[in-house]
């Protein structure tokens, strides 16, 4: 532990930044003790770190009250740090923690869609910044609730050179949950193959507001949905990856919405609170790359501008 009279746990901890919905449905998964929460602004060094505390509901049903210890970086040695920001807020929320813990770190980030996670890598790119890609899925129906709504699986791999070292010990820490968790050689191609399904799904439920499974039916996700995996195959073509057919990442889409037929997406629940949604590191980051690579991509760019519309 760096100076201070604060608890020795935070040596060896894992320091989660971040914490919201998965925040708090990692920290109630990891051993109790082994873990902390950094807070947004460090109190005054005179201030005891306070503790989070909330009910998680697991997978299986049951309750458990969680108390996570608010430990400021400047008092912590953790093993790795969890990012578990909002994909827009995570390069100014590492701007104001990084500074104060030590360089070989590993960090891992835990957003959504592209583009955030690659902000982060080439502004850090001496240290080791993983990236993970997780279909666990938590919300907070009430404030000090917090719902582990359905059971994934979570994949981590290197981002920055130096991040391969880490990524075994890395997913040893993420394992004492009990989650399910994979190293992955090629975490971009993960990612890309979420950001494929959230492009597909995320905006069309925002706009419609509606459970994923409606916009299957739905004339407006119906007129789009061809030209829309039509310009996701141009743009991971131009990008050099060994793309799927359109045809086969619609089935993929569609087998998504199908699979959480009754469920409110992310997108459209940020919508529903008044909340900034990730569009840009989706539609918007397709729009981007296409941009990039010379690809025209009409789709993508109203779906990005409806839903920042609807947002305003
Ligand atoms: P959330 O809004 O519930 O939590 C984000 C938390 O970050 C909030 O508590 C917020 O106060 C905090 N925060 C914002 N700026 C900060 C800063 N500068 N310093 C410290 N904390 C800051 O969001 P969430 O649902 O937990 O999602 C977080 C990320 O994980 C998103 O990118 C999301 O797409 C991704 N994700 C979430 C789930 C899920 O089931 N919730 C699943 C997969 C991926
Ligand atoms: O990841 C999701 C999200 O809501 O962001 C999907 C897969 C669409 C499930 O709701």
């Amino acid at each position: 532990m760096k100076g201070g009279n604060h608890s020795p746990i935070g040596d060896g901890c894992i320091a989660i930044l971040g914490a919201g919905s998965l925040g708090q449905l990692w920290a109630g998964y990891l051993p109790a003790g082994d873990v902390v929460f950094v807070p947004r602004h460090a109190p005054p060094t005179s201030q005891h770190a306070e503790a989070l505390a909330y009910r998680l509901q697991q997978s299986d049903g049951s309750t458990v009250t969680i108390r996570v210890p608010w430990l400021p970086a400047r008092d912590i040695q953790p093993s790795v740090l969890l990012v578990t920001t909002k994909a827009g807020d995570t390069l100014t929320a590492l701007e104001n923690q990084l500074p104060d813990l030590p360089s070989d770190t590993p960090v891992v980030l835990f957003q959504n869609g592209m583009g955030s996670q690659q902000a982060v890598a080439e502004r850090w790119p001496e240290r080791p910044i993983l990236a993970a890609s997780t279909t666990e899925g938590a919300n907070r129906p009430e404030p000090g609730y917090t719902v582990h709504a359905g059971r994934g699986e979570t994949w981590v791999g290197a981002l920055t050179d130096n991040a391969s070292p880490h990524l075994e010990t890395v997913v040893q820490a993420l394992r004492t949950s009990g989650l399910t968790i994979h190293a992955e050689q090629d975490i971009k191609r993960r990612l890309w193959d979420k950001l494929v399904v959230n492009a597909g799904i995320n905006a069309f439920t925002a706009i419609l507001d509606c459970p994923n499974g409606v916009i299957l039916t739905e004339p407006f996700y119906l007129d789009h949905i061809d030209e829309l995996c039509d310009e996701i195959v141009a743009v991971l073509r131009a990008e050099g990856s060994n793309s799927p057919t359109p045809a086969a990442i619609r089935q993929r889409i569609e087998t998504v919405a199908r699979g959480t037929a009754g469920n409110t997406s992310s997108m459209r629940s940020d919508r529903q609170q008044e909340r900034t949604t990730e569009i840009d590191f989706i539609n918007g980051y397709i729009c981007r790359r296409g941009q990039a690579l010379g690809i025209e991509v009409p789709v993508n760019r109203m779906l990005t501008d409806r839903v920042k519309e609807l947002t305003r």
